[in-house]
């Protein structure tokens, strides 16, 4: 779990696998797009940080993140990317509408990372306020876009590890 000393954007730089042979689809959602916005660029600087070329990440959008699902299954189904970011921000409201739709796209991103040919990597941010979305888009907490290329990479490198067994 997320804790005030856990920086998303540490990590063992030498562990990562070099991206230069990587292809990457990033779905990002639209509802809290300047946070939404931060994470992507953090995802997209860590990946071509890892030598990822630009042109092999193509980014779309979504409208909320409900529809993460829909725009990663696409990705997933398209055949052409090795893994795939979801990228949204829930920010907790008034009503129970903020946990159906947490609960929905975490219940749909799981089925298709465990169902589907490629990874599909979790990067949505689910806060009780703004304040706590910042933190976690290049705040204080660091960026959990970094924290998802570098996972994406790895799983990547994972899922050729083993077919190649
Ligand atoms: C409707 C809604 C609400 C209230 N809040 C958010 C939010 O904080 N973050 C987000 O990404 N999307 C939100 N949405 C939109 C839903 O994800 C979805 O787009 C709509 O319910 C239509 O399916």
């Amino acid at each position: 779990m997320a804790s005030a000393l856990h920086n998303l954007s540490d990590y063992d730089f030498a562990s990562v696998p070099n991206a230069a042979d990587m292809r990457f689809g990033i779905v990002v959602s639209e509802w809290n797009s300047k946070i939404t916005g931060a994470l992507l660029q953090g995802a997209f600087d860590t990946l071509t940080l890892h030598g990822a070329k630009e042109e092999n990440i193509i980014v779309k959008t979504v409208p909320g993140s409900f529809e993460l699902i829909f725009g990663s299954a696409a990705f997933v189904n398209s055949g052409k990317v090795d893994a795939v970011i979801a990228i949204g921000c829930v920010i907790k409201g008034d009503t129970p509408h903020f946990d159906y739709i947490c609960q929905g796209t975490t219940q749909g991103l799981s089925e298709l990372n465990a169902t589907g040919k490629v990874p599909v990597i979790y990067g949505l941010l689910t806060c009780n306020t703004m304040e706590q979305a910042e933190e976690r888009c290049g705040g204080m907490l660091g960026n959990k876009g970094d924290e998802c290329a570098v996972t994406a990479i790895k799983m990547v490198d994972y899922r050729r590890n083993l077919i190649s067994l």
